[in-house]
């Protein structure tokens, strides 16, 4: 049997899901995986990651003008990340329905941020926001050989 781990660009949509520091220091890492895993979408790469300032940077490149950027670098760098890749048709959009709006206090109760978290500067996760930046960030915060290619058993008691 060939080792079948590559870093392949999937046919299927791919997210890139992170527990930020808070969700690491508050012990949520759990919770917060299980609900991307009771849902039902497969887990493609996931481990944890001290983020160096350049990395941090180059993710929210686009966020670079406005005026907490410097907080927000100072936030994902000061402690370790859970990094993840969940795939499955459609996993873009309702994993960030699973998250919940940016600001925790908006977030509707059942959300993560809305069950997890009070304030928009601490709010546990991200998620991608397009399949495209999906893919973008996925080759961003994970290497070659890192995603695993596997098939759950589940598969078919999921998906018809
Ligand atoms: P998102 O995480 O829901 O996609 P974005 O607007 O892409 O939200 O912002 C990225 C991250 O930047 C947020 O999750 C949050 O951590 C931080 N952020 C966004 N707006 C603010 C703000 O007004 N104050 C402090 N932090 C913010
Ligand atoms: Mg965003």
């Amino acid at each position: 049997q060939k080792c079948a781990c590559f870093l392949v660009a999937s046919e299927v949509e791919q997210t890139y899901i992170m527990i930020k520091p808070d969700g690491v220091q508050r012990g949520l890492v759990g919770e917060i995986i299980s609900r991307f895993e009771k849902k039902g979408f497969l887990l493609k790469g996931l481990k944890l990651f001290q983020c160096p300032k350049d990395l941090a940077q180059e993710h929210y490149k686009d966020l670079k003008e406005r005026p907490f950027f410097p907080n927000l670098i100072d936030y994902i760098t000061s402690g370790p990340v859970v990094c993840m890749a969940w795939e499955g048709d459609g996993v873009v959009a309702s994993a960030r329905k699973l998250i919940g709006a940016t600001n925790p206090l908006q977030a509707e109760p059942g959300t993560i941020r809305g069950d997890l978290a009070v304030q928009t500067g601490r709010n546990v996760v991200h998620g991608s926001d397009s399949p495209d930046n999906g893919k973008r960030e996925i080759g961003l915060w994970f290497k070659e050989g890192e995603l695993a290619q596997w098939e759950s058993v589940q598969t078919p008691w999921l998906i018809e």
